[in-house]
């Protein structure tokens, strides 16, 4: 269980999807991560931070400059923290090490202020995606990707081509819905049945990323609100907290998109929206 420091506070941010394709995003997370980054602070990306990752030994200028921030946030004296998504699941050791952040399981806790918070990714809570979290379960076996690293890196990104564009289809054929968290699973989670089926303990929050639907649940099934504005509050028990994605190149209505929760040990929260 992870603990923020009394004259600290985390930050987390989730989904902002870098690749070569989205310069002006990657400069939006380069100057985030600078502006948050001090002693004491702890820094949580919680997934899909890129938008593919091929694995380890493949780099570009996007990895580089990404690992180079964290770097820098680092030498500030931030602690950094990485959660796989379902895009950048293959980000191994190697990077993790080179970058200086620490791979955290999915899901992790947090106690503040004698609240305990899950912290995930998300994905596993979109239970009604059955042919997702088939993909899910096998992907994310130690064997599948240890032959799927093996392969040369040409063939891996043919094949990660593929998968993309084979879940654009699956997701362009879906229900909303069913892209969404199912509240079914969230409230287990709460209670402290991940839909794994493993007992991972209770939690009093639920904070995630993923579904791409920022908001601030405050019951189980209090409704997101159309556009989300940023906010303060105090965590309570049973709120679910949903970070919004990133996109500052390609943004619906033109409008820039991205922004970060802030926690401090007191339990006091803000959330920031760029748009
Ligand atoms: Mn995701």
């Amino acid at each position: 269980m992870i603990e923020i420091p009394q004259q600290g506070a985390a930050f987390f941010a989730s989904d902002l999807h870098l690749s070569e394709d989205t310069p002006k995003t990657l400069e939006a997370f380069e100057n985030w991560l600078a502006s948050v980054a001090q002693d004491n602070t702890l820094i949580f990306l919680l997934g899909d931070l890129f938008e593919v990752w091929y694995g380890d030994d493949h780099s570009d200028s996007t990895s580089k400059r990404v690992a180079q921030a964290v770097q820098s946030a680092k030498s500030v004296g931030a602690t950094l923290y990485f959660m796989h998504g379902n895009r950048d699941f293959l980000l191994g050791d190697q990077f993790a090490e080179a970058a200086g952040f620490e791979i955290l399981p999915d899901p992790e806790f947090l106690l503040v202020n004698h609240e305990v918070v899950l912290i995930t990714h998300g994905d596993q809570l979109c239970t009604d995606d059955k042919a997702y979290q088939k993909f899910r379960l096998q992907s994310r076996d130690e064997k599948w990707q240890k032959n799927f690293l093996a392969l040369p890196l040409q063939q891996r990104i043919e094949m990660a081509k593929a998968i993309r564009s084979e879940s654009k289809i699956h997701k362009a054929n879906s229900a909303m819905s069913i892209m969404d968290a199912n509240l079914q699973a969230v409230a287990e989670s709460f209670k402290g049945k991940w839909p794994d089926g493993y007992y991972i303990g209770k939690s009093d929050v639920i904070l995630h990323g993923h579904t791409h639907r920022c908001a601030i649940h405050h019951t189980l099934n209090s409704p997101a609100p159309t556009t989300p504005e940023s906010t303060q509050g105090q965590l309570q028990k049973g709120q679910r907290i949903v970070l919004p994605d990133w996109d500052f190149d390609e943004p619906e209505k033109n409008r820039p998109k991205g922004g970060f929760l802030k926690l401090q040990s007191s339990g006091e929260f803000s959330l920031t929206l760029f748009n």
